[in-house]
Formats: structure tokens, sequence, C-alpha cells
């Protein structure tokens, strides 16, 4: 299988996230790809490209235009002000509060964010560009006819909406993908979004839509972060109701549950027939992740691999989260190995 990869990915390095009740080291961290490309180096996974570079018209495809204003010029923004610490914002606009962008920096990110895990610094806006860059150019080999294809993304896109960043994400690359299958003549993508998190940015994306099919199996959110979707009575609006299936699991599942509901997964996404899947491939459901409260063990990603695998679809693979860096580039390679290993079409 092809990777796509960009060092730029080093551009973005965050100190801190407010976790706990107080400023941690974050967990997203350049690491965590190194590991990754290292694993897929090791057993010879295939080639591995960098990205071409697509300009901001396939992005602007799904993040409003004031959202994109806003990231590009953020830094320069926050310097003016003579501040060089990573920006992370102080108050957002919930319930009853106006939603109006303010000219304020402080009060435009938190109008642009969810939460307060997403810090932006000197670099983001390159690393989140090639991130979107990697996607973007997984997408174009699918286009052209390969059967599976691995963008090895940095930073993660699934908590990214059109207009909002948080939990680690700023630019959807699964969402940027899946829209740019669709302009180039796919008529139905799916997205399997396997990490340990509901993909809430992903769903908010194409909630009301019926070309895009989004599964995602992830931690409860009445127990787990983002806590305010990713619930199983989430099916779709309007003309997309029925498109929507989230499988929220108790905290502690491991295979024999979650396996299941991928099983699950898998029926509606072969019921949909679509013309490509789209996976975001998250490996924090890993049993030794420092954040997440699933047990899956090293093997069990083969297994997913060989059941995305016997979906027979041409199938992107787009890198989210995962936090237990030793372990996180032989966990993700492992599905690719099983999707690999799956023989058909
Ligand atoms: C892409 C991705 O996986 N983003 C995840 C963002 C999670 N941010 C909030 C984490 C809250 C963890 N709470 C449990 C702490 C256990 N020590
Ligand atoms: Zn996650």
């Amino acid at each position: 299988m092809l990777t796509l990869y960009s060092d730029d990915h080093h551009l973005h390095h965050g100190k801190h996230e407010l976790i706990g009740g107080q400023f941690q080291p974050c967990f997203e961290k350049p690491s965590r790809a190194d590991m990754v490309l290292e694993r897929v180096r090791a057993v010879k996974l295939g080639d591995v490209r960098p990205p071409q570079d697509f300009g901001l018209a396939p992005i602007r495809r799904v993040h409003d235009a004031g959202f994109l204003r806003f990231l590009q010029n953020a830094w320069s923004d926050w310097q003016a002000l003579g501040r060089d610490h990573d920006m992370l914002p102080i108050a957002w606009p919930t319930r009853r509060l106006r939603q109006v962008e303010p000219t304020d920096i402080d009060g435009r990110l938190g109008y642009y964010s969810f939460d307060a895990g997403a810090p932006i610094t000197a670099g983001t806006w390159q690393a989140i560009l090639s991130s979107a860059n990697v996607s973007l150019s997984g997408q174009a080999e699918l286009t052209k006819g390969a059967r599976g294809v691995f963008s090895l993304c940095r930073p993660p896109g699934h908590h990214a909406a059109a207009d909002y960043i948080g939990g680690y994400c700023y630019l959807n690359n699964a969402a940027i993908a899946t829209q740019a299958l669709l302009d180039l003549g796919a008529k139905r993508v799916a997205i399997l979004d396997v990490d340990y998190h509901h993909g809430n940015g992903t769903q908010d994306i194409f909630y009301d839509r019926a070309d895009v099919l989004f599964t995602s199996i992830h931690g409860d959110p009445r127990f787990e972060y983002p806590y305010f979707l990713g619930f199983a009575d989430e099916k779709g609006m309007g003309v997309g109701e029925g498109f929507n299936f989230n499988y929220p699991l108790a905290a502690g599942s491991d295979w024999s549950v979650w396996g299941l509901a991928l099983a699950d997964a898998c029926r509606q996404i072969a019921a949909y027939a679509p013309d490509a899947l789209v996976v975001s491939l998250g490996v924090d459901t890993f049993k030794e992740d420092p954040i997440s409260q699933f047990k899956l063990d090293s093997p069990d990603y083969l297994r997913m691999g060989e059941a995305i695998g016997r979906l027979g679809l041409q199938t992107l693979f787009v890198m989210e989260g995962g936090y237990a860096v030793e372990e996180i580039g032989i966990n993700a390679v492992n599905v690719l190995q099983g999707f690999d290993s799956v023989q058909s079409r």
C-alpha cells in the first residue's frame, strides 16, 4: 500500500493542552507520526511519497471562508499583541450567547473553537495545510484507481467542523478527501471512523447529506470526550436522515464488543454500496492508550483491517488519533496489513 507523508507536521508542536484542570504537555506530538512512518518502512508496507499541493479550493469545499481566514492569520494576529507562546482560547459562545465573530483575537479564537485542546503555534497553518494535502494526495490515488492508500496525516482532523477547531484538530482531512472524491465523480462515499473519540466534526459536516454515509465507533459521549455529540439517536437530518450511524460503547470495551459494532457498521456500509470508503484511522482504542478507555490489543488491529478489506471497496485510510506512542506504529500499520491481506476485486 502506498503511504502519503510530509515532514511538515513537525512545524506543529503544541506545548500544552487543558486537561483535568491543568495544563499538560500535549499528547498529540510529532513523534506519533514519526513512529507510524518508521513502522511503514520497517515492514516495507510500500512506497512513501510526499503530497502534492492542491491549494485552498478543495479545503473551501468543506470549511467556512471566515474560519479559514481566521486560521491563516491567527498567528500573526497573536504576534501583533507581542505574544509568542501558543494560542489557546478562553471563552466560547455556548447556549444563549451571541454567535457573532468578534474583532479581538482572543474573541475570534473562542468563536472558532470548542475546547482548549487545539493550540495554534507559529507553524500550525503550514502543518495543517500539508496534512490536508496528504489527505488529498491519497484521494487522488484512489480516484486514479488504487485499491487502498494510506494518508499519514498529522495533525488529525475529525473533531474539526466547517467552522471550529478542537481536540487536536484544525482542518478535517477525512472530510476534505471525501468531498474531493465526490467532486471528482464518486456518487456516494462512506466514512468509517474507528478513532476512540466520536468524529463530531465529520458527522456535523455531512449530517444533512445523503451522498455521504457516516459511521463511528467510539466511547459513549455520556462519559467520554467530546461529550456533546455521538449518541446513537443521531441519525442524520433532512435528506441525510438514515445516513448517520453512531456506535457509542462502554468504557472497558474490548474486541469482543468492538468487533460486533464494526460488523454492524460494515453491514450498513455494504448496504449503502458506496463508490469509495474513507477510514478515519485512530488507534487510541488501544488498551495502553494514556487518554482512552477501550481495551483493543495489537492483533485486533489486523482483524479490523481484514474486516474493512472484506468490504471490497476502494479505501483511503486517514490517520487520526492514538497516543500510546510506542505502539502507535504497530497498531496503525496492522490495520493496513490486515486490509492488504484480504484478496478481493
Ligand atoms: C484526534 C483525537 O483523538 N483527539 C482527542 C482529543 C481528546 N481531548 C480530550 C481528552 C480528555 C481525556 N480525559 C481523560 C484523561 C485521563 N487521564
Ligand atoms: Zn481520538
